[in-house]
């Protein structure tokens, strides 16, 4: 059983929604692809501009995504010059500049590596640009710098593991270093790829003892793609809450890798088991899980602003189930070893419909209840289509 009464369950419902943000991509509104190719999108955002109007939209239909991670490369290619602009693009479309992402992966001199490069100019060169992403960080006021490291290798042999894991504490513990009080540096993990035979900061182990070694403000990032099939992800969520050491996520689903399809799509029980162990760990110790949410999905097929319309949906639905389960009752029935109570109220919660729920909720935060027919009535890809189909249609450009 759920919560008993029905207003019980609203209530649990709303104060979850009420607490729940989950902040956008910049880089899901341009055009990305796959590695063999990218079909264009005549609404796809090519400019800073396009990409915090379609957060801002996306935001004012769900009132659950006021913030978007900024990519500094692509977003702030002049560095703090750029923030200006941000933050007058903030005030304008509604959105916060949330957490920032260098990209240590994309230039020329990072084929053998970033932190983790044999050569001390690339790795000094690494740094410099995380210290510049921590001077926007800072010029920003954002609170998390995320961190992901493509750094690994391709064949035995040919990388000393070692040394590069010691570089990596290095250049970790520089950065930190440079945070000011009340910021973060999270490191996210990854099994493979884009390299085949090692990756440096590989599962969520490896990213445990780095944030340690970096320092007090360091936190784990769990990108719910980057794991091998099977593992276990919401026992490694379970572990990191118990540690103080979960940062954040990045959402995402997929069938077989790092497919970056839309959260839920595919497993929505495997995110309301995440946000379960979340809220249960909450109630357990009265603490607050101080956990930035964030989407990591870039969609090739489906239109962009719906795709992130639909997974703030998604993801709203599956935080609010894991809101139901009655942690009282779950807590007697695993002290009994009642395996079937217990289970039973986990399968309850995520059986339930809160749909009719999530439509009161946003009856009462002023908007439509429902955000993609909102959307297609609103007229604003039509819009959009037309402002930006001529230059989409020659502009292949970068990958976001
Ligand atoms: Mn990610």
């Amino acid at each position: 059983m759920t919560l008993r009464t029905s207003a019980a369950r609203e209530t649990a419902v709303f104060a979850a929604l009420d607490d729940f943000r989950i902040e956008l991509p910049s880089w899901g509104f341009a055009q990305t692809g796959t590695r063999f190719g990218k079909f264009l999108q005549p609404a796809a955002a090519a400019t800073l501009e396009e990409k915090f109007a379609d957060a801002g939209l996306v935001h004012s239909l769900t009132k659950a995504c006021p913030t978007i991670a900024l990519h500094v490369l692509w977003d702030l290619p002049q560095g703090v010059a750029n923030v200006s602009d941000v933050k007058t693009l903030a005030a304008k479309h509604g959105v916060a500049p949330g957490s920032i992402n260098p990209n240590l992966f994309q230039d020329q001199i990072y084929k053998y590596g970033s932190f983790g490069n044999p050569e001390a100019a690339v790795r000094k060169a690494a740094l410099g640009h995380v210290i510049d992403s921590i001077a926007i960080q800072t010029a920003l006021k954002s609170r998390d710098l995320s961190l992901w490291f493509a750094d690994g290798s391709n064949y035995p042999g040919t990388a000393n593991m070692r040394r590069r894991k010691t570089w990596f504490v290095e250049g970790l513990q520089e950065a930190h270093a440079r945070l000011a009080p009340r910021q973060r540096m999270l490191v996210e993990y990854k099994p493979f790829e884009p390299a085949f035979y090692h990756t440096d900061i590989a599962d969520w182990g490896m990213a445990l003892l780095l944030a340690r070694e970096a320092g007090p403000q360091a936190k784990v990032l769990v990108d719910t793609g980057h794991h091998y099939q099977a593992q276990n992800i919401e026992q490694i969520v379970a572990w990191l809450l118990s540690e103080n050491m979960l940062g954040g996520f990045h959402f995402n689903d997929r069938r077989y890798a790092d497919d970056d399809l839309t959260l839920g799509s595919i497993d929505p029980y495997q995110v309301f088991r995440i946000f379960h162990e979340i809220r249960f760990y909450e109630w357990e110790t009265g603490a607050q899980a101080d956990i930035a949410y964030m989407i990591d999905q870039s969609h090739n097929l489906k239109g962009k602003i719906e795709a992130m319309i639909q997974t703030a949906m998604a993801a709203q639905e599956l935080f609010a189930k894991a809101a139901l389960v009655d942690h009282a009752a779950l807590a007697d029935a695993q002290s009994r070893t009642d395996l079937v109570a217990a289970e039973e109220l986990l399968r309850d919660a995520f059986a339930t419909d809160v749909r009719p729920l999530l439509r009161e909720w946003r009856r009462n935060q002023g908007i439509r209840e429902e955000p993609l027919a909102a959307f297609r009535e609103s007229g604003y890809l039509e819009r959009i289509t037309r402002e930006r189909a001529e230059r989409n249609a020659v502009a292949a450009g970068s990958y976001a």
